[in-house]
């Protein structure tokens, strides 16, 4: 029989791409839906027809012991969460409890649905559960590349709630005995990535300022660097974590650091333009705290579970760029959810 997974987060960017990569295995997919009308709904109806939807939200208990019981997953994706970081620390209550209490909801409705009611070996609970763990909860680091046993230093509010799903993720396994693992992924970007995370801002603005539909784009922190690698790539990780015997948790990420500065040289030169007579450094896009350098030690994912990522950085801005050109070019309104490449 198919294995069938339940996807928290199945509206956005990593929840489309692991929703074909598990149809594509397959699997039979549910994805949890929120909100009475979520416009991003009818983007997931019209891009992933053969998921079905569940309604949930990871703020109400009851609703996701209900979505649990009625999926009977085998397998359960946390990707849900308030990603945006700088919306951390505008609505931190709310970013706690989604990204942070929501991972606990989630390890509930499981441990409750399971009938998990005191520990037991290592692993044996029959549903196996995925957290979207993120390379934010190293943020100050001391070493460099960071590794599984890297110690954290959150910088925002984000990065806090993050910290306190994995180490929740790592407890229910060791008090429960289930099958709990996280995945620490470095940042992952993709045609599909919103509109406000640093690389699909500036893919979008040299596409349009190519086209003549902007002469400028504003930028906060110019020398942070991160580990940047191509989404369809990392979903494949999320997936083989939860096939392996025993669980635990890995990092994900390319190896390779760059700075700001080099995506947008990278952005503009993909459309022959000079970046430096349109990028405007705004000090009132520096975030409270910054995290200055990320760079991920993939050695233990390389080994254990086989992965690789297949796209480069340069792959990636080229391929952002060139999804843009021909989004703006159609007419679409790439921000607007029915643009969706
Ligand atoms: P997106 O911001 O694209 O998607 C976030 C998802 O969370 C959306 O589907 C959103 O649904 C859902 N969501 C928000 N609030 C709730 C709620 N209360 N209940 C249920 N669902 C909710 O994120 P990504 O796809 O980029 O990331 C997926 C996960 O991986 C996130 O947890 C993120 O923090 C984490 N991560 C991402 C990395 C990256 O580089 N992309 C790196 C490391 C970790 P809705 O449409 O209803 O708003
Ligand atoms: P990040 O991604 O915070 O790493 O979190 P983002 O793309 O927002 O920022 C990356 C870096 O770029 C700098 N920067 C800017 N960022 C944005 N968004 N807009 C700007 O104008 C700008 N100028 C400079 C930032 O200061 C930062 O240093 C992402 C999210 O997907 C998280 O959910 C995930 O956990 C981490 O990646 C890993």
């Amino acid at each position: 029989m198919a294995r069938r997974a339940l996807i928290t987060g199945i509206t956005g960017q990593d929840g489309s791409y692991l929703a074909e990569h598990l149809l594509d295995q397959g699997y039979d997919v549910w994805g949890l839906v929120r909100g009475q009308a979520n416009p991003r709904v009818s983007r997931v109806r019209r891009l992933l027809q053969d998921v079905q939807l569940v309604r949930g939200d990871l703020l109400d208990q009851g609703s996701l012991i209900s979505a649990v019981e009625r999926v009977q997953p085998d397998e359960v994706y946390n990707l849900g969460a308030i990603s945006f970081v700088p919306m951390s620390w505008e609505q931190a209550e709310l970013t706690a409890e989604v990204t942070g209490m929501g991972v606990l909801r989630m390890l509930e409705a499981i441990r409750v649905c399971s009938g998990v009611t005191s520990s037991r070996a290592p692993g044996s609970a029959q549903i196996r559960f995925y957290q979207a763990s993120s390379s934010e909860m190293f943020g100050q680091v001391r070493e460099t590349p960071q590794n599984e046993r890297t110690p954290f230093h959150p910088r925002s509010p984000y990065g806090v709630a993050k910290a306190y799903g994995h180490f929740l993720t790592q407890n229910y396994r060791e008090s429960y005995g289930m099958f709990a693992v996280s995945g620490i992924l470095f940042n992952h970007e993709s045609p599909r990535r919103g509109a406000e995370f640093v690389t699909r801002k500036v893919t979008l603005a040299a596409a349009r300022i190519k086209l003549g539909l902007a002469s400028e784009l504003r930028l906060g922190n110019l020398e942070a660097r991160r580990d940047w690698g191509y989404a369809g790539d990392y979903v494949q990780a999320m997936r083989l974590m939860l096939q392996v015997e025993a669980p635990e948790d890995y990092v994900i990420g390319t190896g390779r650091t760059h700075s700001v500065r080099e995506l947008v040289i990278a952005a503009f030169e993909a459309v022959q333009l000079d970046w430096e007579r349109y990028v405007i450094a705004d000090q009132t896009l520096h975030r409270p705290a910054e995290v200055d350098l990320l760079c991920a030690d993939p050695k233990k994912a390389r080994v254990q579970l086989g992965w690789e990522p297949a796209v480069t950085f340069e792959e990636l801005v080229a391929m952002m760029v060139e999804s843009d050109v021909r989004l703006l070019s159609e007419g679409a309104d790439p921000e607007q959810d029915s643009s969706w490449p």
